[in-house]
């Protein structure tokens, strides 16, 4: 694969934007290499500035779930771009998308809408804060929910990557309310809980982690987290952004019947635009301004253009039955078929897979927390990504991210990549 147009963009890039890029995980640290500039992408394939085609395992990390540029999404901005770009002001599409999406999701009366995952989550925070009177949050290392000074606390993600986990600029005042929990550790919780006894507002984790590679949760892990919360008179906070409308019309509390009390969305509910939220029952949302006195607010939250996408993706979502069971079918065949081949190249793997997300670790341990996520070889997983870049297919730069599936993959995308991992680890 020939780099040549990506490789001058990236140095002009440079120049004018730190590293080059708006979000350091695009900037291949992890890899190594220069990044891809995409010129384009149509369902899932990817066109970059050097004409290569790239069959997509990232999708925009998680929005593109039904594949880019979906004719649905795209009429619906360009219809709503028509009629003027950004208000201040309530719009009834905003209510529309509002509606649809507390009929998809359980347990949830309201929901706000903001402009990114960090968005959701630092407001979901400050709301079970304010709903509690207490301060402190437990989060799990590895864990990701954005970059709000509460969670840069051996973050996951692009964190971890850096090897910065408590990253610069986060105040010793703010990191001393974020307590670390070993994820798939209830023990650990119990202890962190017993030793900050009427001290913890919120319990926030991803149902399913993501960002240090793709975990699922022990059996009973996310029931032993509430049975804590309710016993402790804490809120739990499912960090929906990847899971929401990816797992299931109703997310990960639909896929592991678990009530959460307040859950965040990003990626998928604005169809890869800007939108992040969050959601509870009304007695919780009702704190928040300007009902309450939990305050929050943004100039494009629930902006027209973005409502529009979001609106067109979860209406297309609710109204197939059958996508979430093809997308985890198509999902469950990938991993079969790279199995296949790391087997027969007597490659050293573990691979992660919970619906349309999916990991590969090139350590034979389990993958069940951020220190077990942490031994895959790294040197293997650059060979790794790179022989599969040069075969023409992306998958994420980084060895603590997931893959996100998507619907526009055919079987023939699914088995062109199968020979694309069986030619990239034969040397591994
Ligand atoms: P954003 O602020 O990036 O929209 O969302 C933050 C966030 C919150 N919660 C979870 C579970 C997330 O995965 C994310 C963001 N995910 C990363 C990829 N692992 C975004 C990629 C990037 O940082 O560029």
């Amino acid at each position: 694969m020939i780099y040549k147009r990506s490789s001058a963009l990236f140095a002009e890039a440079e120049k004018v934007i730190p590293g080059g890029v708006n979000s350091p995980v695009r900037a291949f640290k992890g890899v190594g290499g220069t990044p891809i500039f995409v010129k384009e992408a149509k369902g899932a394939y990817l066109y970059d500035e050097d004409g290569n085609r790239l069959i997509d395992y990232i999708n925009s990390w998680g929005p593109m779930i039904l594949g880019h540029a979906h004719e649905s999404v795209v009429n619906a901005v360009i219809e709503k771009a028509q009629k003027g770009t950004s208000f201040g002001m309530p719009t009834e599409i905003e209510t529309k998308i509002a509606e649809l999406a507390v009929s998809m999701v359980p347990n949830i009366d309201k929901i706000r809408f903001v402009n990114s995952g960090t968005e959701a989550c630092m407001s979901a925070v400050r709301l079970a804060r304010g709903f509690t009177g207490k301060d402190k949050i437990i989060k799990f290392s590895g864990c990701y929910h954005g970059h709000s000074d509460s969670f840069l606390i051996q973050a996951g993600s692009g964190a971890s990557t850096f090897g910065t986990p408590n990253s610069p600029g986060v105040t010793k005042g703010t990191a001393k309310d974020t307590l670390l929990a070993r994820y798939n550790d209830l023990d650990h919780v119990k202890q962190l809980i017993d030793a900050n006894k009427n001290e913890i507002a919120c319990i926030i984790i991803e149902p399913v982690a993501g960002n240090m590679g793709c975990i699922p949760p022990k059996k009973d892990f996310l029931e032993g987290m509430r049975a804590l919360c309710d016993a402790h008179d804490i809120l739990l906070v499912f960090d929906e952004v990847m899971t929401g409308f990816r797992l299931a019309k109703g997310g990960a509390q639909e896929l592991y019947n678990i009530n959460a009390d307040i859950v965040c969305f990003g990626k998928v509910i604005g169809g890869g635009l800007p939108v992040g939220a969050f959601a509870a029952r009304n007695e919780i949302m009702n704190h928040l301004a300007p009902l309450g006195p939990v305050y929050q607010a943004g100039t494009l939250s629930g902006n027209p253009l973005a409502m529009a996408a979001g609106l067109a993706m979860l209406t297309e979502l609710n109204n197939d039955d059958k996508v979430f069971d093809r997308l985890a079918e198509k999902t469950a065949y990938l991993h079969a078929g790279m199995a296949k081949v790391l087997d027969e190249n007597n490659v050293v793997y573990t691979i992660n897979r919970v619906g349309s997300m999916i990991s590969v670790h090139f350590d034979d341990s389990d993958v069940v927390d951020f220190e077990s996520a942490a031994k895959g070889n790294n040197d293997k997983f650059k060979a790794f990504f790179h022989g599969m870049l040069n075969q023409g297919i992306y998958i994420a730069p980084s060895a603590f991210e997931t893959w996100f599936i998507t619907d526009a993959l055919s079987y023939e995308d699914l088995d062109f990549t199968i020979e694309a991992v069986n030619q990239a680890s034969k040397d591994l």
